[in-house]
């Protein structure tokens, strides 16, 4: 991967709080299934307001660690792992609690409800460890105002497309979506959160600004070398390893066949304020499962949008 690059895109867009859901422009992402655009990005009609919320209340502390990612680029393992590494012995807590309630999204469930956080933390457990899937660009400012450490990990866009696809038909059979409908949305850049090729931009651009503060990861690196990235993960957090086993332990304990085998995983129970059971966050999670599902020409079309938003850049990722 090529760190100098070169991207010069518009961030820190200013969004008035009082914005008419209604007036936003509209259009299909699912057949029948509409997404607005705010910003430049793709949500849910019912996730502006929660995500206007986050924007315009959040206040990072500096001890504050959050998760940014893409929808199904991997974000309950990082969750997993970086729980494990800021609270050593988390072993029982995975065991017995989804990622998703460890590490609580900001615009699902802290924020969900009002102006005020929800105390889904203790007030005195610091560092709090927070997620979100809300692009760079609308929380630019909120990020650079305080010292937090952001870790946004990317995946593939092919294995990122076929896993939202899955999660989509597996969860949503009522609304049954073809691959071909799911790659032309991808490619046009419609769907949750998107464009995913700005949404990987933004983050890693803040990376290069600000690598203090901001650390971009991708899926694949930390698949390919997990210990590693677990010990990378820790430099950056400021909590090195004094021991090796323990590095072992965290990697065992995040991997998928552990973290989806626990019985409350298999329960038909939630994370709290996702509808979704515990285990609809746990598939494969290998790389190159697009291979599996993607004909040619849709992969020849994902790659040419590659490298003409990665590649033309210097971000020589994603193929
Ligand atoms: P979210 O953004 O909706 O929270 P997210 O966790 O990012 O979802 O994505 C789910 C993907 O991560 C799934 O990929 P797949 O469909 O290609 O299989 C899921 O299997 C994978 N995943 C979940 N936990 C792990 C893990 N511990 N290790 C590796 N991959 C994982």
């Amino acid at each position: 991967m090529d760190p100098h690059i070169d991207i010069d895109i518009d961030i820190d867009i200013d969004i008035d709080i009082d914005i008419d859901i209604c007036s936003l422009p509209k259009e299909n992402w699912q057949r029948d299934v509409h997404a607005v655009q705010l910003g430049g990005f793709w949500f849910m009609p019912e996730s502006i307001k929660p995500i206007l919320r986050v924007i315009n209340n959040f206040k990072p502390l500096p001890t504050d660690v959050i998760v940014a990612t893409f929808p199904k680029t991997g974000t309950t393992w990082l969750k997993s792992l970086l729980y494990s590494i800021l609270n050593r012995s988390s072993k029982h807590n995975l065991a017995v609690q989804h990622p998703h309630n460890l590490v609580p999204f900001l615009e699902v469930q802290v924020f969900a409800e009002s102006d005020e956080p929800l105390l889904l933390a203790a007030p005195s457990d610091e560092p709090r460890i927070f997620s979100t899937h809300i692009p760079c660009q609308l929380l630019a400012k909120t990020l650079d105002s305080s010292e937090c450490k952001v870790v946004y990990l990317t995946r593939n866009p092919k294995d990122t497309l076929i896993s939202m696809w899955h999660f989509v038909n597996k969860y949503k059979p009522d609304q049954s979506w073809s691959l071909d409908e799911a790659t032309d949305s991808f490619c046009r850049g419609v769907g949750l959160y998107a464009p995913y090729y700005d949404h990987v931009i933004g983050y890693r651009e803040q990376s290069l600004k600000r690598p203090e503060n901001v650390m971009f990861v991708t899926f694949e690196e930390m698949m390919e070398d997990p210990r590693g990235y677990v010990k990378k993960l820790d430099d950056f957090l400021g909590c090195p390893f004094e021991d090796e086993d323990e590095v072992e332990e965290i990697v065992k304990n995040c991997s998928i066949e552990v973290l989806s085998n626990h019985d409350v995983k298999k329960s038909k129970e939630s994370p709290s304020r996702i509808p979704l059971p515990y285990n609809a966050f746990f598939r494969k999670g290998k790389i190159g499962d697009h291979n599996n599902y993607l004909s040619d020409e849709s992969i020849e079309r994902i790659d040419t949008l590659t490298r003409e938003r990665f590649h033309s850049l210097g971000f020589m990722y994603g193929i």
